[in-house]
C-alpha cells in the first residue's frame, strides 16, 4: 500500500446499495480510511424505506444483485423488498463494511477549505474528508401532492415510502392516489385484503405482463453448488434487458419499443373484460414515455368487486375523504400517497459548498447536473453514485453503480499516486456533456407526450439518453483532459 493511498480519507453519505458497493469496492483497493454516514439506524436505502405491502423489484432478482456477490437464495423471479434488504445486509456483513457505517448521522453540511471537505452532522458532530461520495439515491424525498384540504382527512394518511404498518387494511375503505409502480405494486397486493380499494387515476398506464414463480429448489440448489451458472444467469439477463428495454427508450423509433408497445396492448385488450373500464385504462401516449410497469396482478385487481377505478380528477380531500370534481365523495379510512419522489433533489437538502464559496444549490438552480453524472466543476473530490442524468431507464441500477465506481475508482488512483490532490470536472467538459445530453435527448421516447419523473419542470429529461452501451463505454476510463487535476 503507498503511502498516499493510506492518507486518502474517503466519506460517504448513505449506506443503500450504492453506499456499501462504494465502501466495499474501496477497501478492496487497498483504501484504508473510510467511513460511511447514515442518517438512518439500519443500512438499505429505498428497501429500508419503501415496506409497503407487495413491495418487489421490477429488475429480475439475479440481475438486480451485486455482480461479485451472487445469490443463489432468491425465493422468486422478482425479489420481495424484505428480501432485497436482508441481501444488502448480508452483503455488507460479509465483506466487513458493517464496521465502517456510523448510523444516526446525517450529513448537514459540506464545505470544502481549499484542500479538505469539512463535514457537518446532525449530531453536531464534524469530520474531514480528501473524497466524499455521495451515495444519496434518486427515489428518496416523499413528493407530496399538491391538493387542498389534505391535512384535514380525519383517516390515516401516508406517503407509500412512510407505510404505516399499524394501521389495520382488513376491514378498512383505501384509497390510493397514483398509477405508478408503487400504487400498482400496493393496488395488486391489498385489494383482496381490504373492504374497499379506491385508486385514483390522473393517468393511465401501460403495463407489461410478468409471472413471478418461485424459484424452485431444484434450481436454488444448483445455483449453490455451481455459481458460475448464476453469472451465467446474470449475463442473460443483463443483455436481455439492455436490448430489450434500456437501449431502446432512448430510440423512440426503435423495433424494440414497438414490441414492448404491443405487448402492453394486447396485456390491456386479453386482462380487462368491461370495455368502459378497458377505455379508462387504456393510455393515449406511448409505452415507455413514462417508466414502464411491470405487473401480473393489477389488472385482476382493479377488476374485483371491490375495487374502484376513480378517473375523475380530484377537486379536494375531506375529513371523510376525497371530493371529485363531479362533486363525488369517495369516502375512506385510509389514504396512501403513492405520488413518487422529488428526482431532482439528490444532495440535498444537505448544504454543500464547494471551493470558493460555490453553493450547489445555486450551481443547481436551473437543473442539477453534472460530468458523466458523477462529477461537477468547482466541487473538487466531490463525487455521485446515482448522480443526475445518469442512466435509470428500467434496469439494474447496481450495474450503474457499479460502473461508477470502477470508473472512480481510476480516478482515486491519481490521489493514491499523488499525482494530484484534487480532482473535479473541468467546466467545459462538463458544458459540453450537458449540451449533448439535452440535445440526444430529443430523440428519446420520454419526449414523445407525456409527463413523468423522467422529465424536468422544462420539460427535459433527467437520465442518460444514450445507449446504455455506450454507457459502459464511457465509464471504462476516465477522459483525465475532461477533469481539472490539482
Ligand atoms: O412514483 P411515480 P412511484 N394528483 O412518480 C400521481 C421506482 N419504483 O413511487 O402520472 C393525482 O412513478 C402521478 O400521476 P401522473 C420506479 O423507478 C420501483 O410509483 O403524473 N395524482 C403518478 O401516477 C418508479 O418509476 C419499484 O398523472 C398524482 C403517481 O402519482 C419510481 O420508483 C417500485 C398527483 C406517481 O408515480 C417512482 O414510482 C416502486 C396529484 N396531485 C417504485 N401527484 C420497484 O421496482 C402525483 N400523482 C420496486
Amino acid at each position: 500500500m503507498t503511502a498516499h493511498r493510506a492518507g486518502v480519507r474517503f466519506v460517504i453519505i448513505g449506506a443503500g446499495m450504492a453506499g456499501v458497493l462504494a465502501a466495499l469496492k474501496l477497501r478492496e483497493a487497498g483504501f484504508a480510511d473510510v467511513m460511511v454516514y447514515e442518517k438512518a439506524d439500519r443500512l438499505g436505502g429505498t428497501w429500508r424505506e419503501n415496506t409497503y405491502p407487495g413491495i418487489a423489484c421490477d429488475v429480475p432478482a439475479h440481475l438486480y444483485t451485486y455482480s461479485f456477490a451472487p445469490n443463489p437464495e432468491w425465493s422468486h423471479a422478482f425479489a420481495p423488498g424484505p428480501e432485497i434488504l436482508a441481501y444488502f445486509d448480508n452483503v455488507a456483513r460479509r465483506y466487513g463494511v458493517d464496521e465502517l457505517i456510523r448510523y444516526g448521522r446525517e450529513v448537514r453540511r459540506l464545505e470544502h477549505d481549499g484542500s479538505r471537505w469539512r463535514i457537518e452532522l446532525s449530531t453536531g458532530d464534524c469530520d474531514d474528508a480528501d473524497v466524499v461520495i455521495a451515495a444519496t439515491g434518486v427515489l428518496h424525498h416523499p413528493r407530496y401532492p399538491d391538493i387542498n384540504g389534505l391535512n384535514e382527512f380525519a383517516g390515516s394518511m401516508f406517503h407509500s415510502a412512510r407505510w404505516d404498518h399499524s394501521v389495520p387494511l382488513e376491514g378498512a375503505r383505501v384509497g390510493v392516489i397514483g398509477t405508478g409502480s408503487s400504487a400498482v405494486q400496493i393496488t395488486g397486493a391489498i385489494t383482496d385484503v381490504v373492504r374497499e380499494l379506491h385508486l385514483f387515476q390522473r393517468t393511465p398506464q401501460w403495463i407489461l405482463p410478468v409471472d413471478n414463480p418461485p424459484v424452485d429448489e431444484a434450481d436454488r440448489a444448483r445455483y449453490r453448488s455451481d455459481p458460475a451458472v448464476l453469472t451465467q444467469l446474470r449475463a442473460q439477463l443483463n443483455r436481455d434487458f439492455i436490448q430489450s428495454f434500456a437501449n431502446a427508450v432512448v430510440d423512440a423509433d426503435s423495433q424494440a419499443l414497438q414490441m414492448l408497445q404491443k405487448v402492453a396492448h394486447a396485456n390491456l385488450e386479453d386482462s380487462v373484460a368491461d370495455p368502459a373500464l378497458r377505455e379508462k385504462l387504456r393510455p393515449d401516449y406511448r409505452a415507455g414515455c413514462k417508466r414502464l410497469i411491470i405487473s401480473g396482478n393489477i389488472y385482476q385487481a382493479i377488476q374485483r368487486p371491490n375495487a374502484h377505478l376513480v378517473t375523475a380528477g380530484i377537486d379536494r380531500v375531506e375529513a371523510d375523504g376525497i371530493r371529485t370534481v363531479d362533486g363525488r365523495l369517495h369516502r375512506l379510512d385510509m389514504l396512501v400517497l403513492a405520488t413518487g419522489f422529488r428526482v431532482d433533489r439528490f444532495l440535498r437538502p444537505m448544504e454543500v459548498v464547494g471551493r470558493g464559496g460555490v453553493r450547489l444549490d445555486e450551481v443547481w438552480g436551473r437543473r442539477p447536473f453534472a460530468y458523466l453524472s458523477v462529477s461537477v466543476p468547482d466541487f473538487p473530490n466531490l463525487f455521485m453514485l446515482n448522480g443526475p442524468n445518469g442512466p435509470v431507464g428500467n434496469f439494474s441500477l447496481i450495474d450503474v453503480a457499479e460502473a461508477q465506481t470502477a470508473y472512480l475508482l481510476q480516478l482515486f488512483e491519481l490521489l493514491a499516486d499523488g499525482r494530484c490532490r484534487q480532482i473535479s470536472a473541468r467546466r467545459e467538459a462538463t458544458a459540453r456533456f450537458e449540451a449533448d445530453r439535452i440535445e440526444a435527448a430529443k430523440k428519446t421516447v420520454w419526449v414523445t407526450g407525456c409527463r413523468s419523473w423522467y422529465l424536468d419542470d422544462r420539460g427535459v429529461p433527467v437520465a442518460w439518453p444514450w445507449t446504455f452501451t455506450r454507457f459502459r463505454e464511457v465509464m471504462k476510463r476516465p477522459a483525465l483532459d475532461d477533469y481539472e487535476l490539482r
